[in-house]
């Protein structure tokens, strides 16, 4: 029995005035596919089984290293952060899934945890698990590092946290590890290039010797911060090769913020591919150096180009094809439960694009050399609006035709701003 936050009466009495216009929209939509030789059916079809993860942490303001400002009613422990989720879940239908974080997220009782997740319509997705900053009672400090430590004490405790991390996803029926480490230096000569990845090969090879069958360990790579001037996997090159040395179970994961800018990602993407080595997806966007802004609100092009990489990938298995998607973004002035059904929105709308690219006549063009044709296929889909598709999938599947408005009109926060006690006003999380 689920137990949704929103109520559907007012889900309903919402789309009821937006409906009319949806459906208007849609079949115009629908002509304009169908002359391109394309049915809205299928693509509906696909839209309809897509979703990507948010992440447990993402419910609260995350703040800076500056500053954190919180909002009234903001989660204070996960059943809280859940109660967010399902939020965002239930109007958006595109994000049935919570990739939590540990130990923040720490219960006693891991089945009762899923148990209230399942409640609220949601399953877990990869754990994260960190070994960027120290835990009270923590035996071994990670100023110095955690898997690249030189202390083989301190290593053995991020492999012994990594393993517990293994534990609690099987209880909460997750099947994947995601391993970002903050290791690297910040001084030329602070630590040996080489020997710290030698470091980090040994430690992982720990925690990968612990993974279940059905489990990947998925890899993140970060140039830089909060190491500023080497970072042990600082991209996707160590990030292949770290894979590739573990073993077929290991696969890399891309967050779009984590590059030199300007970075061609839609060909990192392609990339790992190739090799079979693209196991997820972290979703945000940056004007600079950042990977905290709002998906797609920077770069929307960018997106849809990675997407198209995506799509071509799916058509394309090689040796399969299944990443893992999450939305990873630091929601420092706005409400985060309506970043990020901004941000699904954007990322559903980029998938849908990238499904509308008439693929037999790319890849003729491409064969062809016809590049202006190429680039034309590419943009055509691009320019199409697809929010009246977008929307009446969300409206099939009980969501809202317009997330913002109908959040906004249920008064959540509010009510939540009264039963739930403030947060602090502590050190953001980077
Ligand atoms: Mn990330």
């Amino acid at each position: 029995m689920t137990h949704l936050p929103i109520s559907a009466d007012l889900i309903a009495e919402q789309n009821d005035k937006r409906l009319e216009a949806v459906e208007e929209d849609y079949a115009a939509l629908s002509r304009k596919l169908t002359r391109n030789g394309i049915n809205i059916s299928d693509v509906r079809q696909k839209v309809s089984d897509f979703s990507v993860a948010v992440p447990s942490w993402g419910t609260g303001r995350g703040g800076t290293r500056f500053a954190k400002f919180p909002i009234p009613g903001e989660p204070t422990n996960i059943h809280e952060k859940l109660e967010d989720c399902a939020v965002i879940n239930q109007l958006s239908q595109a994000t049935p899934r919570v990739s939590p974080h540990f130990p923040w997220d720490k219960v006693q009782d891991y089945s009762a945890l899923r148990r209230d997740a399942e409640a609220l319509g949601l399953g877990f997705d990869a754990i994260n698990s960190n070994t960027f900053q120290d835990q009270p009672g923590q035996s071994h400090s990670y100023a110095n590092g955690s898997l690249a430590s030189t202390d083989a004490a301190t290593r053995a405790q991020a492999v012994a946290h990594n393993i517990e991390c293994i534990e609690i996803g099987k209880k909460l029926g997750a099947t994947d590890l995601t391993v970002w480490v903050g290791d690297g230096t910040n001084f030329p000569g602070q630590q040996d290039l080489g020997r710290s990845l030698d470091r980090y090969l040994d430690a992982a090879a720990e925690i990968y010797a612990a993974l279940p069958d059905d489990w990947r360990m998925l890899l993140e790579h970060k140039m830089f911060e909060p190491a500023f001037y080497s970072s042990v996997i600082s991209d996707w090159g160590s990030s292949i090769l770290a894979a590739q040395t573990l073993g077929e179970k290991c696969k890399c994961l891309i967050d779009l913020g984590h590059h030199a800018p300007n970075v061609n990602i839609e060909q990192i993407v392609a990339r790992l591919h190739r090799f079979d080595k693209l196991g997820g997806f972290h979703f945000n966007d940056s004007k600079y150096g950042d990977d905290d802004l709002d998906s797609g609100s920077i770069n929307p092009h960018q997106l849809f180009l990675v997407f198209n990489e995506l799509v071509e990938a799916e058509r394309n298995p090689r040796g399969g094809f299944s990443p893992s998607y999450m939305i990873d973004q630091s929601h420092n002035v706005t409400d985060p439960i309506e970043s990020m059904m901004s941000s699904a929105d954007a990322i559903v709308t980029a998938y849908s694009k990238a499904l509308l690219v008439d693929r037999d006549a790319l890849h003729a063009a491409q064969e062809t050399n016809d590049v202006m044709l190429a680039f034309q296929t590419l943009r055509d889909a691009y320019k199409t609006d697809v929010s009246p598709l977008l929307a009446a999938v969300r409206a099939d599947k009980g969501g809202a035709i317009d997330m913002i408005a109908t959040y906004r009109a249920s008064q959540y926060r509010e009510r939540k701003s009264q039963e739930r006690a403030a947060v602090g006003l502590g050190a953001g999380i980077v």
